[in-house]
């Protein structure tokens, strides 16, 4: 059993403990570090996980190292690899479906290899996995889950745009209650997805992992940092990125910046991560962002058709307001104890 410790600068010092230098000399390892996402992609406009994507690559460009990336079937992957490669001087390897997990453990045990017959130093590698959420909550769960468990280095990304966006817009398990979807649609018996999602951070937590974290790329700094930080802890590292999708969501190309910030400041996505420290036997939380008003989730529903049916149903939108207030409630006490409370703070100032 962990020990729960909250970071005491909660929403107004985080990112303080094991933050990297970045990289000056990106020689230092002797491999290729890579470049960022090049063009070429065939993302529809606004979409959120070109931007989370590249960030992520951008930032593992910061560590110096080369990246070994395992992309699982989806948008992602299909948007960056189908014409042309858009993943520049990273290796890439596309991944079966439910596979992305089991493929970091396959990584790792080549790159091992590689030290053991003195080609290569493990160290110079950033071990990434990247899946979308039907990828991770669902089809890969059981992968990830056994990697976890194994204890191996490496970075798993879920761009999670809330449902099978590649395939035509069905339901995962991180849709969000009484979204019109292709498998959940808004009718008159039954309105929208009836499940509640489920989070990421809890499972990956829940089965080891080192450090957890949540993101969004409007906050570019604050999930750069993130993931280097991933990049240099030691074990299983679990970041999910909020990816607004234009096409799924039923939203203008235009307002990604605007969805997004709605998300937080209705707590419908939380900027948080989460820590654990073998050695004290502890698992750190921080909250990276902390509203100052709280708006109510009717305001988000409002500019996604997706919500179209269920925002009309007054009971529908005070459970969805129910399920954010649940979830908040973890922070409630570690607000009140750090006295942040309507302080607003995202560390990309
Ligand atoms: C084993 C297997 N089952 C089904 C598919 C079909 N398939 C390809 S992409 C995809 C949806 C991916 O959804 P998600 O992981 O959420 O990524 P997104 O497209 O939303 O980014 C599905 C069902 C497949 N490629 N392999
Ligand atoms: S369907 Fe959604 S996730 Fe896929 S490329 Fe378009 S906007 Fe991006
Ligand atoms: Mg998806």
């Amino acid at each position: 059993m962990y020990k729960i410790l909250f970071n005491r600068h909660i929403g107004l010092n985080p990112h303080s403990l094991m933050l990297p230098e970045p990289v000056q000399d990106i020689a230092e390892y002797g491999a290729i570090p890579t470049t960022g996402l090049t063009s070429g992609h065939q993302g529809c406009a606004g979409c959120g996980m070109v931007s989370g994507t590249n960030q992520v690559l951008r930032a593992l460009k910061l560590t110096g190292k080369h990246v070994v990336a395992s992309i699982g079937t989806g948008c992602n992957e299909v948007i960056t690899t189908q014409n042309t490669s858009c993943w520049g001087d990273a290796s890439v390897d596309h991944n079966n479906f439910p596979n992305t997990g089991a493929t970091l453990s396959g990584n790792i045990a080549a790159l091992k290899a590689l030290e053991m017959a003195g080609l290569a130093s493990a160290d110079a590698f950033v071990n990434l996995g990247m899946a979308g959420d039907g990828g991770t909550y669902d089809i890969g769960l059981q992968a990830l889950l056994a990697w976890i468990a194994r204890g191996e280095n490496g970075l798993y990304v879920c761009l999670n745009n809330q449902a099978y966006m590649n395939t035509g817009v069905q339901g995962s398990g991180a849709t969000p209650f009484g979204t019109n979807t292709s498998t959940t649609p808004f009718g008159k018996i039954v309105h929208g997805n009836q499940r509640t999602p489920q989070y990421l951070p809890d499972l990956a937590l829940a089965a080891g992992a080192r450090y957890v974290a949540t993101a969004c790329p409007v906050h570019h700094r604050d999930l750069m940092i993130k993931v280097q930080k991933a990049a240099a802890i030691e074990g299983p590292c679990v970041i999910e990125i909020y990816s607004v999708c234009p096409e799924g969501w039923k939203s203008e190309t235009d307002v990604f910046h605007e969805i997004t910030q709605l998300a937080l400041e209705t707590r419908a996505w939380i900027l948080y991560e989460a820590e654990r420290d073998h050695k004290n036997n502890m698992v750190l939380f921080t909250l990276n962002y902390a509203p100052k008003k709280h708006r109510p989730v009717s305001e988000y529903l409002q500019m996604q058709e997706r919500f179209s049916g269920m925002r009309e149903l007054a009971e529908m939108v005070e459970k969805t307001q129910e399920i954010i207030e649940a979830r908040w409630s973890f922070w409630n006490p570690v607000l009140a104890a750090n006295q942040t409370h309507g302080e607003e703070r995202v560390h990309d100032a």
